[in-house]
């Protein structure tokens, strides 16, 4: 945070939107008329999930997720396999321990057959942290990673393929990464996902202000700051800023920092890239796998890609 503060452009990670309060506001972004991500990528695993599975080879299939959310749309593919195994280990990686214990209960009071076992662990910064608990193979056992929602999209492009050469790692040939990717499409309805007109995005967006006040005792004063959406062309990306509406001095005790902003300067809190197919095989080409399928919703907007390791 420091060096995002200090530095200019000034920047904070997207990581911290997700105190619980951003985490509910970003399930509520999940069902604004807006926001078609999530409701897009649904409409692909409810028509396909036994396709996918099916596409998973050979063995005692283990999914593994990154980052757990809330796993509603994980369900489905969790269902799907229980019916061409009769059970299923679902093995969910997440930062927040108490996100995981939460999808545990949900998820096994939910769905007969499954078994959920947490793994606390931020995969962004790699999963050698993990490497005891991902590293034991079970005989047989055939492994599909998950990396749905198009998270991989709030990552610069080289970072997002780092993760995908990790999770590489962690797998044997044959075995698959089912990537969700946001794919390039009309600006203006990426700008309205990204600024919605019940300003949900905007409170999303202007929370981490009230976390920094709340965790590092700063005063920043929200009513001072506009939630931006602006799309990047060159980049291919929806860029979220808070842009200052005077000139300003915000004091950050915990971090001894006074951090001057300029009318109209803006703090950039997050990426969100916008594929093409193109784009996303050769991700995942350059990481050790090819594209065994892959699948669009009705409008083509979101691409859901069945990676198998070479
Ligand atoms: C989590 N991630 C895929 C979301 C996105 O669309 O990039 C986060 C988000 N930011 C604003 N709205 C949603």
């Amino acid at each position: 945070m420091l060096r995002g503060l200090s530095g200019r452009p000034r920047s904070l990670s997207p990581w911290l939107f997700y105190d619980d309060e951003g985490s509910r506001l970003f399930e509520a972004i999940t069902e604004l008329p807006e926001y078609y991500v999530t409701r897009a990528e649904r409409e692909i695993l409810t028509s396909h999930a036994d396709e996918i599975i099916a596409g998973a080879g050979s063995g005692d299939l283990t999914i593994y997720e990154l980052g757990a959310g809330s796993g509603s749309k994980t369900g489905l593919l969790l269902e799907a396999a229980i019916r061409r195994q009769g059970s299923i280990t679902y093995r969910a990686l997440d930062v927040s321990k108490s996100a995981l214990e939460e999808a545990k209960q949900r998820l096994e009071a939910a769905i007969t057959g499954l078994t959920v076992e947490p793994i606390v662990s931020d995969y962004t910064d790699g999963l050698s942290n993990v490497a005891g608990q991902l590293n034991h193979r079970k005989s047989g056992e055939r492994r599909m990673f998950l990396y749905i929602g198009s998270s991989i999209g709030n990552f610069e492009l080289p970072h997002a393929l780092q993760i995908l050469r990790d999770v590489r790692a962690q797998l044997i040939p044959g075995d698959s990464l089912l990537l969700g990717a946001d794919l390039v499409k009309d600006r203006q309805i990426l700008l309205r996902a990204y600024d919605d007109a019940a300003g949900v995005t905007a409170a999303f967006n202007k929370n981490v202000l009230t976390r920094i006040n709340r965790e590092l005792g700063s005063n920043f004063n929200l009513q001072l700051f506009r939630h931006r959406a602006k799309w990047n062309e060159e980049l291919s990306r929806i860029e979220m800023h808070l842009e200052s509406l005077i000139t300003q001095i915000v004091f950050i005790p915990a971090l001894d920092l006074q951090v001057r902003l300029a009318r109209a300067e803006t703090i950039h809190t997050e990426n969100s890239h916008k594929f093409t197919d193109q784009q996303v095989e050769s991700l995942l080409h350059r990481a050790g796998f090819s594209v065994a399928k892959q699948w669009k919703d009705d409008l083509g907007w979101f691409g859901e890609y069945l990676a198998v390791a070479v």
